[in-house]
């Protein structure tokens, strides 16, 4: 072999390790294809608030429980798609910030999301991108998960009442919505995120997003009755910022 031809060789290994090597690196300091990465910083800031319905609290739907009835029908099921309480406050919001690159780690998690009385448990379950649903089966009978997916791969998927757990994990950042094949009323979401900074709000409509790098951001409320609204927000170091949301029907 010529030492011209060697050398090109060579420098094309060496181009390779060396890309590998970044790429690995990367990998372990946490950069990722979405584009956010962690970063060392202290003094993060809290962003706390309330998610609100305009108007008078509806009254959720007593959903009809057509099938399996021994299991399903033993409590009444309620339609949980916008569920608000005596104070306005709205149930199972999910906020975000939408802008964010730098900051705590994206850490892979799990989450629980059961099958229990024929209903979703919770009805909406929020991750980061790369996260597991461990989707569970108190029931004891058939469910059959089927996901509207449009950016990550569809799941079409029986689990017939021995099977206690199937674990998915999801690569890519969406709202996912996920229905059952075998009880048509069955509803559920699974919100994909980008980022480590999210919460779903409690009965109250509260939440808190915490251990945030100083900086002004988009913060996006998500329901899936009402749809998505943001607002900017300044988060300073060690301070809380006071971030509410007003939704409405359009
Ligand atoms: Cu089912």
């Amino acid at each position: 072999m010529s030492r011209g031809l060697y050398e090109m060789i060579c420098s094309k290994r060496i181009k390779r390790v060396a890309t590998a090597a970044i790429v690995g690196l990367a990998c372990i300091i946490g950069v990722n294809a979405r584009g956010y990465e962690s970063a060392n910083f202290t003094d993060g800031g809290t962003i706390t608030g309330v998610v609100r319905f305009a108007g008078p609290a509806p009254k959720p739907a007593l959903l009809e429980v057509s099938k399996d009835r021994d299991v399903c029908g033993a409590h009444p099921l309620y339609d949980q798609s916008l569920v608000v309480d005596k104070s306005g406050g709205i149930l199972n919001a999910v906020v975000t910030i939408t802008d964010i690159s730098k900051g705590k780690p994206l850490t892979p998690v799990r989450v629980k999301f059961d099958q229990r009385g024929c209903q979703y448990i919770p009805h909406v379950v929020a991750f980061p991108a790369g996260g597991t649903v461990e989707i569970l089966n108190s029931d004891g009978i058939l469910h059959s998960v089927h996901t509207e997916s449009t950016v990550n791969p569809v799941i079409d998927m029986a689990q017939p009442g021995f099977k206690k757990m199937i674990p998915q994990t999801i690569a890519k950042a969406e709202a996912i919505k996920v229905t059952c094949d075998a009880h048509n009323w069955m509803e559920g979401w699974w919100y994909v995120t980008a980022n480590p900074y999210y919460a779903v709000t409690g009965a109250s409509g509260r939440f808190t997003i915490g251990n945030v790098p100083a900086g002004t951001y988009t913060l996006q409320v998500w329901q899936e009755k009402l749809g998505t609204r943001t607002e900017k927000v300044t988060v300073k170091p060690g301070a809380t910022t006071t971030a509410d949301f007003t939704l409405k029907r359009e």
